[in-house]
């Protein structure tokens, strides 16, 4: 058996060395906290790895799709020479690859969430972290934040981005909302107009919806109904006569076709309308009730690089609300505008951290369950 001790200033990178040198049979030992001499904390990690299991190599945890491909492929050397007998056995081999190692990356989480939830040896931040994770934070982000929580502090002020809050002034601010189909895009821009059009501010939309039957229909009957410009780009070249046109608005909102990462062609399609468009921000709009694995794929798509801010929709319809926290945290991105409601103009705000607390602290962990 080989031990051996691992050390890093947050306990879940700890584990996570010892994931990533020691694969997911090693066994943690023991678990310790010390302080350097600057009094930083640093976690010591003892993980154990019996010989038989050392074959299962390192990194068999890593969760990516691409981490899947190159150890499946790697499989069959490992386990020996095995002379190929067609494309069923080489499919059937692979599966079994795979089968496996999802239970290995299922279990290495499990037993990730029961070693960070032991860590926290005060009995009021262990419910926080149960709360946390029930409600979806992954158990490292609910680990780091467990303490704040129980604390009742604002979660997330310093590790999360947060996003700067509009205001829109004498000049036009222009803002491009993207994101799944049926997400809310629309519904959130007629949102933000009814709201800064009652406040006074001068307001223009925009769709690039044009490609899809009524795609413009929904935004353009909420201008009329409003009483604000409307306007429809198909093509790059139509944006300057636009920009001129929107000129003396001070917030233009641009509605766009929604997309996937495995139907992006609509995305490539109004991509170089946008920059024709020059905006300012671009929010990428996630529901809240979308599987999480879904979400996490989206936010690995290229286009990401252009976004500058993340927003959430459909905060009313699921249960497990602190995936947005992973989510956030995954893109990198400043949280900004949430929606949990359909209705206009209502059921819409800014995110803040004392917002992201209050809306964890008030779903109940039995409702998550
Ligand atoms: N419960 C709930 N429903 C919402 C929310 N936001 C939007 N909806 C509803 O979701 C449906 C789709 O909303 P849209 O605004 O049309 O979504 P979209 O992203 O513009 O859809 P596409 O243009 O088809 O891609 C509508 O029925 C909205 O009323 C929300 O935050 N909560
Ligand atoms: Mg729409």
């Amino acid at each position: 058996m080989r031990i051996k001790v691992f050390s890093a200033p947050r306990l879940h990178e700890a584990l996570a060395k010892v994931r990533q040198e020691m694969g997911p049979d090693a066994l943690i030992l023991d678990r310790q906290q010390s302080q350097s001499a600057s009094g930083d904390t640093l976690w010591h990690v003892h993980a154990a790895l019996d010989d038989q299991n050392a074959a299962t190599g390192p990194d068999a945890g890593a969760g990516s799709a691409t981490d899947h491909q190159q150890i499946s492929n790697a499989a069959p050397a490992a386990h020996g020479p095995q002379p190929p007998t067609g494309r069923h056995a080489i499919s059937a081999s692979t599966d079994a690859t795979l089968q496996r190692l999802e239970r290995i990356v299922e279990g290495l989480g499990n037993r990730e969430a029961g070693s960070l939830r032991q860590a926290l040896t005060n009995p009021d931040t262990q419910r926080a972290f149960d709360h946390l994770t029930g409600l979806g934070v992954s158990a490292s982000h609910a680990f780091d934040m467990a303490d704040d929580f129980a604390n009742k502090k604002a979660l997330g002020q310093k590790n999360l981005a947060w996003g700067e809050r509009i205001k829109p002034g004498q000049q036009r601010n222009t803002l491009l909302f993207t994101g799944p189909s049926g997400c809310g895009k629309s519904t959130l821009i007629a949102k933000l107009a009814a709201h800064y059009s009652m406040k006074g501010v001068r307001v223009a939309l925009l769709s690039t919806d044009t490609e899809r039957i009524g795609g413009v229909d929904m935004l353009k009957n909420y201008a009329l109904t409003l009483g604000v410009d409307f306007f429809s780009a198909r093509k790059a070249s139509d944006s300057e006569h636009i920009l001129l046109q929107t000129d003396s608005a001070q917030l233009l909102l641009i509605d766009t076709e929604g997309w996937s990462p495995r139907r992006d062609a609509t995305l490539k399609r109004q991509s170089a309308i946008w920059d024709a468009l020059g905006c300012d921000r671009r929010f990428l709009l996630l529901p809240a009730n979308m599987d999480e694995e879904d979400g996490m794929q989206q936010l690995q798509h290229p286009a990401m690089a252009n976004m500058t801010d993340i927003a959430f929709s459909r905060l009313d319809e699921t249960q497990k609300p602190g995936k947005i926290i992973n989510w956030s945290f995954a893109s990198g991105l400043p949280m900004s505008y949430c929606s949990f409601g359909p209705e206009v103009p209502e059921q819409m705000g800014w995110l803040n951290a004392q917002g992201l607390t209050t809306l964890l602290s008030s779903h109940h962990r039995s409702a998550a369950a």
